[in-house]
């Protein structure tokens, strides 16, 4: 039988505070009912769910995924947009890694538009509050699945 998958969902600053402020934003879900529909999205994978407010902190999360999970889905939030040691340690990484936001950035102001992240990650979901989740750990798992079922080179 081949190995469970785990899925690493990194979740970045401020983002303790979602269903708290700015529900028109970033929608009316706490971050515990984000974990909520993750894990039901996994369908029995193993999900390693995290939050820090601490840039560094999330770099070693990052680092323990390279070694750890199947996938990753990562909300970076505002580091998305500033953080080349975030890329950095991004690059380092094999596994699939989708990048996810509740919001659309794109669509936000001009310093949203740019994404680090994005250089590094295999796809992006973003725009559909808490779904952009579901969608985004859906996606992961399938490439880790695909991933798992190919010939190792
Ligand atoms: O849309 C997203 O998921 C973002 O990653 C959220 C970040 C923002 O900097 C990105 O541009 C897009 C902000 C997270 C802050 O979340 C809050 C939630 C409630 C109240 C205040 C902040």
């Amino acid at each position: 039988m081949s190995d469970p998958l785990i899925l690493h969902v990194l979740n970045g600053p401020n983002l303790n505070l979602l269903g708290v402020r700015e529900p028109h934003i970033y929608g009316r879900e706490t971050l515990a009912d984000v974990q909520a529909i993750c894990r039901a999205a996994a369908e029995g994978a193993t999900v390693v769910f995290r939050q820090t407010n601490r840039e560094g902190e999330l770099i070693d999360w990052v680092q323990e995924a390279r070694t750890e999970a199947s996938a990753l889905v990562i909300n970076p939030a505002g580091y998305g947009h500033t953080s080349i040691a975030l890329l950095d340690a991004l690059k380092a990484l094999t596994i699939p890694v989708v990048e996810c936001h509740l919001s659309n950035p794109a669509a936000r102001e001009d310093f949203r538009a740019h994404s680090y992240v994005s250089l590094a990650a295999t796809g992006v979901v973003s725009g559909f509050g808490a779904h952009s989740y579901e969608l985004a750990v859906k996606a992961a798992l399938r490439l880790a699945r695909e991933r798992a079922s190919q010939p190792s080179r």
